[in-house]
């Protein structure tokens, strides 16, 4: 042994066992905790039937430190189940979203990974997607968001990646990053996360060129994100986790306090307004809030300090009105090249998607549709028999008033008087 190469070896085991923490300062200090308990209780209660709903809760769960062994067993076996049912083949992103929760933080489910050779089916789940581009003018199989996921699997899980194909895919010009006009902050935060991956990575291997083109990359994507900045957050509350997690690793933006207390703020108003009833947007958010980002979940100290929260294990109950429920009135209508209008009259409380099935009733012709489930909730897939399509970039986009709504169908409740409207449309 060469007592020479020694020093460096140990210097390099010195800096990698540093917490990435160091280099943030954006975190929620243990007085305000009991802000986060909506967002930990949300994920602890929910009812997770199938396992692709539980994988962004898995990893948060480990990543944060959340210490919930039977959720944590629960998840990790549905997980396992649906991997190995293959009944239902799962995309590049919930894959990738699998190898990071089952690979968090050191654990025995390594050991299934090795098994079931899911870094290998990644390395073809990524292959596919970009062979789909070459097919389909540039369009992926999935998305950006879910093809950044795979890559920053793969740069974790020590799979194999062409660093050619990442310097032509994911220059910040691709229109992959947008939808229409408008700038996807939640694709460009898991592409900065995945790039950064791969800077690291490439470094040891003295690519300079693919290295320089790299950084260029990330500090463009981080640049388009802080232009979408509007009252602290970044996009909208749902993207604004993940926004954070790539402003922690390629910018100085949180190391100015305000920048923290402003997002912090806007975060904790959006929690106790019950933004984050659904698991899937706790779990996106949380990591953020403790100052973690999905890099660390290979880092040698994830998972060492476990937090401490209060938690409760009550089903969030359902509020019983205590005055008679109300009928509203709303305008709901379907544009393709012409627009097909009707008034439906739903129940008080009621969301998009009540109106949509109220409108079916009435007139089965002009506003049948259908909706696949998903862990953000019902999707809707097509309307008047016109399906959504990757390969095309269409799909129906949901309005009120005339604006993009900023929740899905199952989700956003509508007011008494509103203009509702599906419209078939491009991204
Ligand atoms: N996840 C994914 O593959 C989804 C990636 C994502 C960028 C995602 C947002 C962000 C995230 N954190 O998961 C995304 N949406 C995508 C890629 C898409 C496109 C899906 C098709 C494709 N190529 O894969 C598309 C069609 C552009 C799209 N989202 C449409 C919609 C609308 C759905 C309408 C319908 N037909 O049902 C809608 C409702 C916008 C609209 N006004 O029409 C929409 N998305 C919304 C609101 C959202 C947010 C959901 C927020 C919420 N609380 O419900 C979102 C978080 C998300 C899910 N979309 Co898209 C973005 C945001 O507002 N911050 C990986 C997988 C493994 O889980």
């Amino acid at each position: 042994m060469r007592p020479s190469g020694q020093l460096p070896l140990t210097g390099l085991l010195f800096f990698s066992l540093i917490p990435s923490q160091l280099c943030q300062i954006c975190v929620v200090n243990e007085t305000n905790f009991w802000r986060l308990e909506p967002l930990i209780n949300t994920m602890l209660n929910a009812n997770y039937t199938k396992g692709t709903l539980g994988l962004n809760v898995l990893l948060t769960l480990r990543l944060v430190g959340i210490k919930n062994q039977s959720l944590e067993q629960q998840l990790s076996q549905q997980i396992k189940e649906d991997i190995n049912s293959g009944e239902m083949e799962l995309t590049s992103g919930e894959l990738a979203l699998g190898i990071l929760g089952l690979g968090a933080c050191e654990n025995q489910d390594e050991e299934f990974i090795r098994g079931a050779r899911l870094v290998s089916k990644l390395e073809a789940k990524f292959q596919a997607e970009i062979q789909n581009m070459e097919a389909h003018d540039g369009n992926p199989l999935t998305n950006y968001y879910q093809l950044s996921l795979a890559l920053l699997a793969l740069c974790l899980f020590n799979g194999s990646y062409s660093v050619t194909s990442v310097t032509c895919y994911f220059t910040p010009e691709n229109k992959n990053y947008y939808f229409g006009d408008q700038f996807s902050v939640d694709t460009g935060a898991m592409a900065v996360l995945a790039l950064t991956c791969v800077q690291k990575n490439t470094q040891k291997n003295m690519d300079m060129n693919a290295e320089g083109k790299i950084s260029n990359y990330v500090a463009s994507l981080a640049n388009k994100i802080q232009a979408e900045r509007k009252q602290g957050l970044f996009g909208n509350i749902f993207s604004t986790g993940e926004a954070m997690q790539a402003l922690f690793v390629s910018s100085d933006y949180y190391k100015n306090e305000a920048n923290c207390r402003e997002t912090l703020r806007a975060v904790f108003d959006n929690i106790s307004r019950g933004a984050f009833y659904l698991p899937i947007t706790a779990a996106q958010i949380l990591p953020a809030l403790m100052g973690k980002t999905y890099l660390d979940v290979t880092n040698p100290s994830c998972g060492l300090n476990p937090v401490k929260f209060n938690t409760s294990t009550e089903k969030p109950g359902t509020v019983t009105p205590t005055t008679a429920p109300l009928n509203i009135l709303v305008k709901y209508s379907v544009r393709i090249n012409k627009t097909s209008h009707t008034e439906v009259t739903v129940r008080k409380g009621s969301v998009f998607l009540d109106v949509m099935k109220a409108a079916q009733e009435k007139n089965e012709t002009l506003f049948r549709f259908t909706v696949e489930e998903t862990s953000w909730g019902p999707y809707i897939t097509s309307v008047q028999g016109i399906k959504a399509s990757n390969n095309d970039r269409t799909y129906w986009k949901l309005l009120s008033n005339g604006q993009p709504l900023s929740q899905g169908a199952g989700s956003h409740v509508v007011q008494n008087g509103d203009n509702l409207e599906v419209r078939w449309s491009k991204y």
